[in-house]
């Protein structure tokens, strides 16, 4: 790939999706050591309390959920594929106002759904489950995020249309295929929640409906929340195999891989919801197994994932001199803080990926469900896998959008091993306390019946807590720092994209042809949902929220 920038405009608007994703993480992220100091004993609620940031442990969790889980990572996402559309394909998008409305209207989405946390009116969880009921403008602006994503995402569409006009019979460079592949997938998603909110949970907290079925409800979130987390995985591995293996010294092992990656991603991801719901009452247990079934499946693409981006990265090591079965590894830049934080991101990820088979196995979850292990699951993945990534990507893209160099780079490179052993800590210690039986979604630093085993481990979930509580301010004041008052750049930074070993014209034709792919997937679930659908919606029995206020 030669050299191709984009305009000034376009790098603002860019930026201005980094913006508010960093706003966010900067908030949210206070909150998060909350919890685990609580964990730990130190327990900052009442200090919270008086100062009128939080009024009580549920505000907080909320909090940190909505504006990392959701909002940190939907606007660096949007960002980050609005890059990779335009500099994959080479061109502007085709309607730039489009995509500038459907980003204010998730702004405001944004602001809708944080005022109504920050006056405690939701204090509802970031899977907001009935009959738990926030105010109708945590609703409205969870909608308002939505829509707005789906105009971005109809923004790409209209590009890569214009794009393949102009380009018969090219393969769709794979950064931009990628990209709108993880739009593709999240518009399948985001139906499901959707429904839940519009024709339920809306119109129920206007008191338009009396009360509104838990299961129905729960079962429209998981059509929504399982690939919501591929959502989030899938910029990650953009970068993992778009970027990284370049970065490293190296090239893409196989495109083909990468790319038939993708699609299993849009065939699988939607209909597994219910290993989030094995315990739920009202399922057969026929169709429990047909979506474990079908998250085993949807494992294939991250093994391959595994397999090709270390596979690249071994040819990098190789080419950077390394001899002998793993000496590769060792001479892989890990002093680079934008490639050192991929590898990390990927190695614990590791770990996280085992966690979830254990999670989607019906035997071993009855075990986990509902402890301290779920969240340990997720820290990996989202947190680290996906969080740890995306800062990465920001030490080359903030820089590329601003024009200005990345300040301390040392702090930057400290920041990402911190991250990595502070999430290491806190993860094993909540997956070990699950394990032992502790639930998730308490403030166990206040419970009556914490027994002494627990200790330790809720003390190493307080030290993790203080490694992530350092490590994210230093990433914060870095990107403030660098964003605002950075030296003006000598020279442009090169954007580096891996090129794949083998010319991208022999990637067969097949793995660039959209519809039976998302025929596939539609298919998939109308199979996986439908008939459980029927099943619940004529069997429905409407419950309000009680009448004493929850928090
Ligand atoms: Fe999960 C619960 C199953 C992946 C996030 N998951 C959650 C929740 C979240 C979440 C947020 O089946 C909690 C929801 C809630 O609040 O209730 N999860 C899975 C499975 C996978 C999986 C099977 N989860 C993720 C990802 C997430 C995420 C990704 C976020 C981004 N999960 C579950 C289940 C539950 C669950 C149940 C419900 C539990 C319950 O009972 O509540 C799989 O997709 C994982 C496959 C991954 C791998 C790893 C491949 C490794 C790679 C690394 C490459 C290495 C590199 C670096 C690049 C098999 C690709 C190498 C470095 C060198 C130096 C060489
Ligand atoms: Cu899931």
């Amino acid at each position: 790939m030669g050299e191709y920038t984009l305009t000034r405009s376009e790098k603002r608007f860019i930026g201005w999706h980094l913006f508010v994703a960093i706003a966010a993480l900067s908030i949210g992220s206070f909150y998060g050591p909350m919890q685990a100091f609580n964990y730990a004993g130190w327990n900052f609620y009442p200090t919270l309390r008086k100062w009128h940031i939080a009024q009580n442990y549920y505000q907080g969790l909320t909090l940190h959920g909505v504006l990392n889980a959701v909002v940190w990572t939907t606007f660096f996402i949007t960002g980050f594929l609005t890059f990779n559309v335009i500099y994959g394909l080479r061109r502007p998008l085709k309607y730039p106002k489009l995509n500038a409305l459907g980003f204010w209207m998730m702004v405001v989405g944004v602001l809708l759904a944080s005022y109504a946390i920050l006056a405690n009116q939701a204090s509802v969880l970031y899977t907001f489950y009935p009959p738990m009921k926030a105010s109708w403008i945590f609703y409205l602006g969870l909608v308002l995020l939505v829509v707005g994503s789906w105009i971005e995402g109809y923004g790409f569409y209209f590009t890569l249309y214009e794009w393949k006009k102009q380009n018969p019979g090219v393969r769709t460079p794979f950064i931009a295929f990628a990209s709108v592949a993880t739009m593709v997938l999240w518009q399948l998603a985001t139906l499901g929640v959707a429904i839940e909110a519009l024709f339920m949970l809306l119109p129920w907290s206007l008191g338009w409906l009396e009360g509104i079925d838990v299961q129905v409800a729960r079962t429209f979130f998981w059509w929504f929340g399982h690939p919501l987390v591929y959502f989030w995985l899938l910029p990650a591995y953009i970068s993992w195999y778009g970027y990284l293996p370049r970065q490293a010294g190296g090239k893409l092992f196989s495109d083909t891989m990468a790319r038939l990656a993708f699609w299993l991603f849009i065939l699988l991801s939607v209909p597994v919801g219910f290993h989030h719901q094995f315990v739920d009452p009202g399922v057969a247990p026929a169709w429990k197994y047909i979506h474990a079934l079908l998250t085993l499946s949807v494992v294939i693409p991250s093994m391959m994932t595994l397999f090709t981006v270390v596979a690249s990265l071994e040819y990098a090591g190789i080419k950077r001199g390394g001899k002998g079965l793993l000496g590769w590894l060792a001479k892989l830049p890990w002093d680079d803080p934008v490639v050192a934080a991929q590898l990390l991101a990927g190695l614990l990820f590791i770990f996280g990926g085992i966690g979830g088979v254990v999670n989607a196995s019906y035997n071993t979850n009855l075990i986990l469900h509902n402890t301290a292990w779920v969240p340990g699951h997720f820290h990996l993945t989202v947190s680290t896998a996906v969080t740890l990534t995306f800062m990465g990507i920001s030490y080359w893209l903030v820089p590329y959008l601003t024009g200005r160099e990345l300040c301390c780079r040392k702090v930057a490179l400290a920041q990402v091993y911190l991250w990595a052993t502070g999430m290491a800590i806190f993860s094993q210690a909540m997956h070990s306390l699950g394990l032992l039986g502790a639930p998730r979604r308490t403030p166990l630093g206040e419970a009556p019946y914490v027994p002494p085993e627990w200790s330790g481990l809720l003390l190493r979930v307080g030290i993790g807590g203080i490694f992530l509580l350092t490590s994210v301010y230093m990433y914060v004041w870095i990107m403030a720092h660098t964003a605002f008052f950075g030296r003006k750049a000598e020279k442009p930074v090169e954007v580096q994209v891996a090129e794949p070993m083998r010319d991208v014209q022999l990637t067969p034709a097949w793995l660039d042809s959209w519809k039976p792919w998302i025929a596939g997937a539609v298919g998939l679930i109308l199979i996986a949902y439908t008939p459980v659908l029927i099943d619940l919606l004529s069997h429905m029995v409407p419950v309000d929220a009680p009448k004493m206020k929850l928090w």
